[in-house]
């Protein structure tokens, strides 16, 4: 519930006080732009109907007053146009903060998260997430909120890792296939496809847009090593920034190159930093992958030394033994990471048995869509 409301001197903002004490302005052009009626806003989708052209520029506050429901009523100038906004709905969107965090904010929905996570993974079981959306929710939470969840029980047909994808969204087919068989081939196109360890990394790079999510799922795995590894990359990234700040700088201005080429009629090329930040600060990307990092060719021949320590020191971030989660996937096993923040590895593997991994890509945005449904069909129900 509002309590008050005070216009400014000259008529172009606002400034609503809640009866808990928070206050917050508003402009008149924001408001204008936000109109809650049917005329701003489509009844049927909510789409504005309405474009940056259509706000008067010149727009003023001829009266503001605060309503028996403890909403907010205005009209505004020269288009004499009376407007109404819920209490909580502006306390939402309210954008009057305090200063911007420091680089490297996260959305305020990511918990970081090392070794300590070991025991605490998010994990449900396939019966359950296929059966019961708040299951869904809370194992895709898992996801939102620390980049990561294991899925037990899996049926082990071929391809049923795509869906779990379906559960929440669309897998993203690729080169490698709608979903690909991870195991060790003779004459790979990918490293992936061999015995050999692999260094903790994102998957695709080379691509843009990167896939935002990998599922592998275990179908045998009765080898000796093969074990899997995943560390936090948002909170290796935040370690480097808060240890070797100029490192963090090297690796979040400057972009690397990365490529896959390794199958005929495939060219994969991406440039991006392995740090990403949105112009803003936030930390938004990690990209990481010694096998497709290509050639660097666009850091200053005076930077380069100075990269590759700051490389070298996060590589040295990302392999230090309290920073990852490890576990040995089991036939119905799987799991899904966000690719733009978890990193993956695996050890070597070798002995009699066999391994036989499958993946698949899909997207967050599909996921994050299919979480907020459920979460608002929670709170409605
Ligand atoms: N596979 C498994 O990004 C990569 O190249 C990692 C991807 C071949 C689809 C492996
Ligand atoms: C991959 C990968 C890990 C594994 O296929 O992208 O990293 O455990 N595989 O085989
Ligand atoms: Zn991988």
């Amino acid at each position: 519930m509002l309590q008050s409301v005070i216009i400014s001197g000259d008529n172009k903002t606002l400034e609503v006080i809640w009866n808990d004490g928070r206050r917050a302005r508003f402009h008149a052009l924001w408001l204008r732009d936000n109109c809650l009626d049917d005329q701003t806003r489509s009844p049927s989708n909510g789409q504005r109907l309405i474009t940056v052209l259509d706000l008067p520029s010149d727009i003023t506050i001829t009266e503001a007053a605060i309503s028996v429901e403890g909403a907010l009523r205005l009209t505004v100038a020269p288009e004499s146009r009376e407007m109404t906004f819920p209490g909580d709905w502006l306390r939402r969107y309210a954008y009057d903060n305090a200063a911007r965090p420091e680089t490297g904010w996260l959305d305020p929905g990511v918990e970081t998260w090392d070794a300590e996570l070991q025991d605490g993974l998010p994990s449900s079981s396939w019966v359950d997430i296929s059966n019961s959306r708040p299951a869904l929710g809370q194992w895709l939470r898992g996801v939102r909120t620390h980049g990561v969840a294991v899925l037990h029980d899996m049926p082990t047909d071929p391809g049923a890792l795509c869906e779990v994808a379906e559960l929440f969204g669309y897998v993203r087919e690729t080169n490698y296939g709608r979903w690909f068989e991870v195991r060790s081939e003779v004459n790979p196109n990918n490293l992936a496809y061999t015995n050999l360890g692999l260094q903790a990394h994102t998957d695709n790079p080379y691509r843009d847009p990167v896939p935002t999510l990998q599922l592998l799922s275990c179908l045998e795995n009765s080898v000796d090593g093969g074990d899997s590894i995943i560390v936090d990359g948002f909170k290796a990234a935040l370690l480097l920034k808060s240890e070797y700040p100029d490192a963090f700088d090297l690796l979040s201005r400057h972009c690397a190159n990365f490529e896959y080429a390794g199958s005929d009629g495939v060219r994969l090329r991406a440039r991006k930093p392995m740090i990403g930040l949105a112009t803003d600060g936030q930390l938004t990307a990690v990209s990481f992958n010694n096998r497709s990092a290509a050639p660097f060719t666009d850091i200053p021949f005076a930077d380069m030394a100075d990269y590759y320590a700051a490389y070298r020191r996060f590589a040295e971030i990302v392999e230090r033994k309290d920073m990852e989660v490890t576990f040995k996937l089991s036939p119905g096993d799987l799991f899904i990471v966000d690719n733009t923040r978890v990193l993956h590895a695996r050890k070597a593997f070798s002995g009699t048995g066999t391994r036989w991994l499958q993946g698949c890509y899909a997207d967050k945005d599909g996921l994050l869509s299919t979480l907020v449904c459920i979460e608002e069909a929670q709170h409605s129900g």
